[in-house]
């Protein structure tokens, strides 16, 4: 390949679990780039990534963060992805716009199965990735016991492209595998050629062996050399390696050190040579072929004095500020480095943007001359189902149209958030992927948009219903100077099956209740309807009026309405009303090693179980199924996170409503009167 050919600008994106060492690696990377000359460090709240202030406080990534530079000629975008699993679609979004992916994992057993829905993204997208082992300054763990567990989470093969060279509990080096050079660690900078040590010899040859018949399989020279005991020319074996990465059918492996910028020229040197070019990327991602630019929008950014910018990467240049695309113009064009925006004038095939002002652009679209595309297929990864919500509600009343609006915007930056206004609670419900996730969500509202907002628990959507019946006579009657008022009714109130809501039947004869007035009493009963006895919508029962009596001159609709409502409310308290709760169809996913521990959770949250099946798609994961009361579903996402590593997860939704009697409804009904006591 000359140095022509490599112009167009490439994308690498950083995954891998929190704390693994993302944001760290990416310092790592553009100092020995050269794009910055002091390493920032997370402690220090001075790397390029993690700059907004909701990243700084946590020390942790809460958005992709985007960096530029190049590294000997070659033009490079870094995105470093939040590693949270409750931000795991921040990730995917940044994933979109990867031609390859580095899996930064850490040299730790217990922190490998977390890494499974990252491995199972990567491969349902076909994304080229390799794994970096970070961290090897402090690591502990056998090499070939942190492979095994690692290829448990990878449905292709992990290929070993180094060896470590360790000098007692220290790893001090590595050998390269390919060239079978050995090389030892700096404390900051390019390692050490050195002699390959004795120790290391034996088990460097058969890890170059495994490495080479792994290869072996994917090309019949290979094999055959392999075979005649030839050895493969160095040259072969990498061009033989970047094809089965850019092929997605190996995931080669390498060590290093972020914090002590240990490995990190290796890793450039393999992203350099075997990161796919974008036109490869382009094809994978079924962008149309033909002329003129073509951007996709991989994320949306309201920044509070900036605007809207929309983040975009360039299939076909060349994009340039003040140009119309995606039918609208361009008013501002920039490279991104970390919380810095970078004016720039035109953008090339691969690059990485920030394009100012759009304000129709939407993650997932494809932006060309013609205009935008919406519905671009392999472009947009699905939203996750929400698992967690919480109760928002402006502090200062005056913004409550303020607040609907910033939500939207939340939601466009981050698609994983959705709102709800419930109709039975009557709140406004942020929903999401976790405690953390909503918790970053109110701050932004606050940050960017400046809604401070007031967090409470959703309140379950209990109802009740009625289990005897009853006859009711009730009549509204004053006498207030003119004309006054007069409705007199007799109602049979009856409990129906569960499911039917509420029916209003009408059996009155000869007009003792004229026709005119009969829908009046129907809404007073309705009206009343909303909060029973216990304090909770009332359903599921049937209301008959066969008489009643009027006046000439005093009834009216009015009248009758209240008649219709003090019938219920005289007679609902002698039909035995009994609390609803309502049941929610859950399907549990986890690893099969899980199942048996998720019966447990799932009977101790009053949980049905209904059987369980493996999971369509995904080796050896488990999906439970269950019925379970909306009541324990709230936090069900934390207690299955702690029992699996962080990875289980699961879908709802509503199936019935339920009997619930005894010291729980008994709670539950003395919390209602309290609350409604206090409003
Ligand atoms: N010992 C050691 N610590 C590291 C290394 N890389 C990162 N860290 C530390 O691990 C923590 C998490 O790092 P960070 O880059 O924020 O991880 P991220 O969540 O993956 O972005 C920080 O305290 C870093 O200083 C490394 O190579 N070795
Ligand atoms: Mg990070």
């Amino acid at each position: 390949m000359t140095d022509k050919e490599t112009s167009a600008a490439r994308c690498a994106v950083l995954v891998g679990s929190y704390t693994s060492g993302k944001t760290t690696l990416m310092e790592a990377m553009l100092h020995t780039a050269g794009a910055i000359h002091r390493k920032g460090t997370i402690p220090q709240g001075n790397t390029v990534g993690d700059s907004s202030p909701e990243a700084r406080q946590r020390q942790m990534s809460v958005e992709p963060n985007i960096a530029h530079c190049t590294y000997l000629g070659d033009h490079w975008s870094i995105v470093d992805c939040p590693g949270s699993i409750e931000l795991a679609h921040e990730r995917n979004a940044g994933l979109m716009a990867a031609d390859i992916a580095v899996i930064v994992a850490e040299p730790e057993l217990s922190k490998t199965l977390i890494l499974a829905p990252i491995f199972k993204f990567l491969d349902d997208h076909k994304i080229p990735h390799l794994l970096f082992v970070n961290k090897m300054d402090k690591a502990a763990v056998r090499v070939a016991e942190l492979m095994e567990a690692l290829q448990a989470v990878s449905s292709k093969p992990l290929v070993l492209r180094q060896v470590p060279i360790r000098e007692g509990e220290e790893v001090t080096g590595f050998v390269d595998l390919v060239s079978e050079r050995a090389y030892h660690y700096k404390e900051a900078g390019s390692s050490d050629l050195i002699e390959m040590p004795e120790v290391v010899k034996d088990r460097e040859g058969e890890a170059r062996q495994e490495m080479l018949e792994f290869l072996a399989d994917f090309d019949d020279d290979l094999l055959e050399q392999l075979l005649e005991d030839k050895i493969p020319a160095p040259a072969e074996i990498y061009d033989q390696l970047a094809k089965d990465l850019q092929d997605d059918l190996i995931v080669p492996v390498l060590f290093g050190s972020a914090e002590r910028s240990n490995g990190i020229t290796r890793l450039w040197k393999a992203l350099r040579h075997e990161a796919p070019q974008p036109a490869a990327t382009a094809e994978r991602l079924g962008i149309p072929a033909g002329e003129g630019p073509v951007a996709s929008v991989f994320r949306i950014l309201h920044l509070p004095h900036t605007g809207r910018m929309t983040l975009a990467r360039v299939w076909r240049g060349p994009l340039s500020d003040g140009m119309t695309i995606g039918g609208e113009r361009v008013s501002g064009l920039f490279h991104v480095m970390g919380g810095d925006n970078r004016k720039i004038d035109r953008a090339g095939e691969g690059e990485v943007v920030a394009l100012g002002r759009m304000e129709e652009t939407q993650a997932g679209d494809l932006l060309t001359p013609a205009g935008r595309v919406t519905d671009s297929g392999m472009l947009w990864p699905d939203r996750p189902k929400p698992v967690f919500a919480l109760a928002v509600q402006p502090l200062n009343r005056q913004d409550d149209v303020k607040l609907t609006g910033s939500v939207a915007k939340l939601i466009e930056e981050d698609g994983s958030i959705s709102v709800e206004h419930n109709a039975d609670t009557h709140q406004m419900l942020l929903w999401g992927q976790g405690e953390i996730h909503l918790k970053i969500a109110t701050e932004r509202l606050k940050s960017k948009f400046n809604v401070a907002v007031d967090v409470t628990q959703p309140q379950t959507a209990y109802k009740e219903t009625i289990r005897k019946s009853t006859q009711q006579h009730s009549r509204f009657k004053r006498q207030t100077g003119g004309h006054g008022q007069f409705g007199d009714v007799r109602v049979e109130i009856k409990p129906l099956p569960r499911g039917r809501g509420f029916e209003f039947i009408d059996k009155v004869v000869g007009g003792s209740v004229p026709r005119q007035y009969i829908s009046a009493v129907e809404h007073g009963a309705k009206d009343y309807l909303q909060r029973g006895p216990l304090g909770f919508p009332v359903v599921d029962l049937s209301v008959t009026l066969f008489d009643g009596q009027h006046h000439a001159v005093d009834s009216s609709d009015q009248a009758f309405k209240t008649a219709g409502r003090m019938a219920m409310s005289e007679g609902l308290p002698n039909c035995a009303p009994v609390l609803l709760e309502p049941i929610y169809q859950v399907t549990i996913d986890v690893p099969s090693d899980f199942t048996a521990k998720i019966h447990g959770l799932i009977s101790g949250r009053r949980g049905q179980i209904l059987g369980f099946e493996s999971k369509a798609g995904w080796d050896g994961w488990d999906e439970v199924k269950c019925q379970m009361p909306q009541s324990e579903l709230r936090d069900l996402i934390i207690e299955l996170r702690s029992l699996t590593f962080g990875v289980g997860s699961f879908e709802w939704n509503f199936d019935h409503l339920q009997e619930l009697t005894g010291r729980q409804a008994d709670k539950v009904i003395r919390d209602r009167q309290e609350a409604l006591a206090a409003d």
